[in-house]
């Protein structure tokens, strides 16, 4: 994307890029301009900070943070700045995204983080969020949005299911 991002998506790791890419889809299907960057919380902690203090001056309207783990990435980023945060739980270890969904919705009372699901849903729907509050203020964005909900509903409308099946 060459114009300037309105929506910044971090993730704590290449690795999360599985996961995270269903956000970077959805806002490429709306046309929003986005960056993408890896910032790890607990390996680059001065490069999050950086990103934070920058991100409203940049002209950022929202960060979708994906995590693993102890997902510290999105609560962090959240206490830096007052761009909203949308937060996407990622399963990177034995407890399959629960340690990170846990990590990011208990936010102490003050710092809200908007935590979606874990894994792929979660990305997508962070996407989604994200071009929802965007197009508060954005008619042309507020219309594809609208359309792209009819689209999923005459999909579902449009489904029959065969007793024998
Ligand atoms: C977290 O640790 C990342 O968000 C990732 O989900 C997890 C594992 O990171 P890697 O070891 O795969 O780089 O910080």
């Amino acid at each position: 994307m060459n114009a300037e991002p309105l929506i910044g998506i971090v993730m704590g790791s290449r690795n999360d890029y599985a996961v995270m890419k269903g956000a970077v889809e959805v806002l490429k299907e709306f046309g929003v301009p986005h960056e993408v960057r890896v910032v790890s919380a607990h390996r680059t902690p001065e490069l999050l900070f950086e990103y934070a203090d920058a991100a409203m001056g940049r002209g950022l309207r929202a960060i979708i943070a994906g995590a693993g783990g102890a997902a510290h990435l999105p609560g962090m980023l959240a206490a830096k700045t007052v761009v909203p945060v949308l937060g996407v739980p990622i399963a990177a270890t034995a407890l399959q995204g629960m340690d990170s969904l846990l990590s990011i919705v208990q936010m102490p009372k003050g710092v809200p983080v908007a935590t979606l699901a874990i894994g792929a849903a979660g990305a997508a729907n962070a996407g989604l969020l994200a071009i929802a509050m965007l197009a508060t203020t954005d008619p042309t964005l507020r219309l594809k949005l609208v359309e792209w909900r009819a689209a999923r509903r005459d999909e579902v409308l449009g489904q029959v299911v065969g007793e024998d099946e």
